[in-house]
């Protein structure tokens, strides 16, 4: 049985355990993570001399330098080719809702044929994404939260008419059997959908599409999607792995959502839970224009060092899931330290953009200690820039002062309400309220 079916099974078990028998004490059998941060800053350092980069001194060395060797590397041993952008088209706008009461003004799904270099396996050759748009009620232009979701987009609005079903094949956890209410008691109340209502009264628009309408994500599925978005002449060891295909997508939907005027190119934030964290991550690393990044439990090649194995080892993720990476990043399996670069030096990318790393306490796989100590690695570039220091200590104590954030509530993998609490306070906080149209 692949480790991914045993998690959720095991999972099921846990939370049907629990319902049955002990009320809320089962989950008190999965350990914390210590509450202490003992182990070695990041390495390498993250302005050291790094191959034959001397070391960084000034912005410019960072950005002109460092900035493109490190690009290089993430992309050679573990990422993939990042396909370059190639326009896209808007085939259709259909508004889905126009509620009376509330803070929604409308839910709209956009149509959107997107350009690749080569043709591939998709019906007509490219691939076509629908956005779910949510927009507040009011004047704007909006700032807007936009990621990826998991299943497809009808579990973002499981009742909705007119909502276009998927036509890619779907990982085998999204088979449809759990009801609603056990994947609401195991992931979260918001594992599915975003908190639509609250964040219409704060003022933000909401963007969400299917990562998987672009790259399936099934790993013998995924390969010819792979392998048509691959750049002409790449090695094949760095074919373009489904995290970066996801980034790509992600930044193709920055492309449509930055020309709506109803929205604030200035003011778009990516997030993602696990998976499409990883690719929040990498996609705002590569793209310059996203405002502020939110990863949740992204772990291994998402928030967390890599080079220690703690957490998830890259034996396992590379063995479960190999369509997500570049095939070279396998070789590493069993001996990461081999591996030139680490997470700390992809939070670096994106820098001095604020970053926000959410955790969980019982998410021992998602490894919040290396996340933490990502951040931390991460500063130093951020420092260089100008942003203020990170300089939390705890892990369970977030102080609100830096545009690195870090927070580990309690509980296992999933996204809950206070997720999306913390988020949204990080945003208010970090990301300008002046607008630029
Ligand atoms: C796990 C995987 C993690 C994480 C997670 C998710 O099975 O091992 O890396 O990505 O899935 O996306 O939910």
């Amino acid at each position: 049985m692949r480790l991914r079916r045993k998690l959720v099974l095991g999972a099921v078990l846990i939370v049907t355990g629990l319902a049955l028998s002990a009320g809320g004490c089962a989950l008190q059998r999965l350990p914390n993570v210590p509450r202490e941060i003992t182990s070695p800053a990041a390495s390498p350092p993250v302005l050291a001399a790094f191959r034959s980069d001397p070391a960084v001194q000034t912005q410019q060395d960072w950005q002109n330098r460092r900035a493109p060797l490190l690009k290089a590397r993430f992309q050679s041993e573990i990422y993939g080719a990042m396909p370059a952008p190639a326009g896209y088209e808007i085939v259709c706008r259909e508004v889905l809702q126009t509620p009376e009461k509330g803070a929604i003004g409308t839910i709209e799904q956009i149509t959107i044929a997107l350009k690749t270099a080569q043709t591939g396996p998709w019906k007509n050759g490219h691939p076509v994404v629908d956005l779910i748009l949510m927009t507040p009620k009011g004047k704007g232009p909006f700032p807007v939260i936009a990621g990826g979701t998991f299943c497809g987009n009808n579990v973002l609005l499981p009742k909705q008419q007119g909502m276009r079903t998927t036509n890619m094949p779907l990982p085998q956890e999204c088979g449809g059997d759990a009801p609603e209410f056990l994947i609401k008691a195991i992931f979260g109340l918001h594992a599915n959908s975003p908190p639509w209502e609250t964040l219409a009264e704060k003022g933000y628009a909401v963007a969400s599409w299917h990562p998987g309408d672009v790259v399936p994500d099934v790993p013998l599925v995924a390969e010819p999607y792979l392998q048509a978005l691959t750049p002409v002449g790449t090695p094949p060891a760095q074919r373009t792995g489904a995290i970066t295909a996801w980034a790509w997508t992600s930044s193709r939907m920055v492309d449509v959502l930055s020309a709506d005027p109803r929205l604030d190119p200035a003011r778009v934030m990516l997030w993602g839970h696990s998976r499409h964290g990883k690719a929040a991550l990498l996609s705002a690393a590569f793209d310059p224009r996203p405002a502020a990044v939110w990863a949740l439990q992204s772990g291994t090649a998402g928030a967390a060092l890599g080079r220690d194995d703690v957490g998830e080892p890259v034996a396992d993720i590379t063995a479960s899931f190999p369509h997500w990476f570049a095939p070279s990043y396998r070789a590493y399996a069993g001996k990461p330290a081999d591996l030139d670069v680490d997470q700390h030096q992809l939070i670096a990318l994106i820098a001095p953009r604020p970053v926000l790393i959410g955790t969980g306490r019982r998410d021992q796989w998602g490894d919040p200690h290396g996340s933490f100590r990502a951040l931390k690695g991460a500063d130093p570039v951020y420092q260089l820039f100008g942003a203020p220091a990170f300089t939390q200590t705890k892990l369970r104590e977030p102080d609100g002062k830096g545009v690195l954030a870090f927070y580990m509530r309690p509980g296992l993998h999933g996204i809950h309400t206070e997720d999306w609490d913390e988020a949204l306070a990080f945003f208010d906080r970090t990301v300008p309220k002046a607008t630029t149209k």
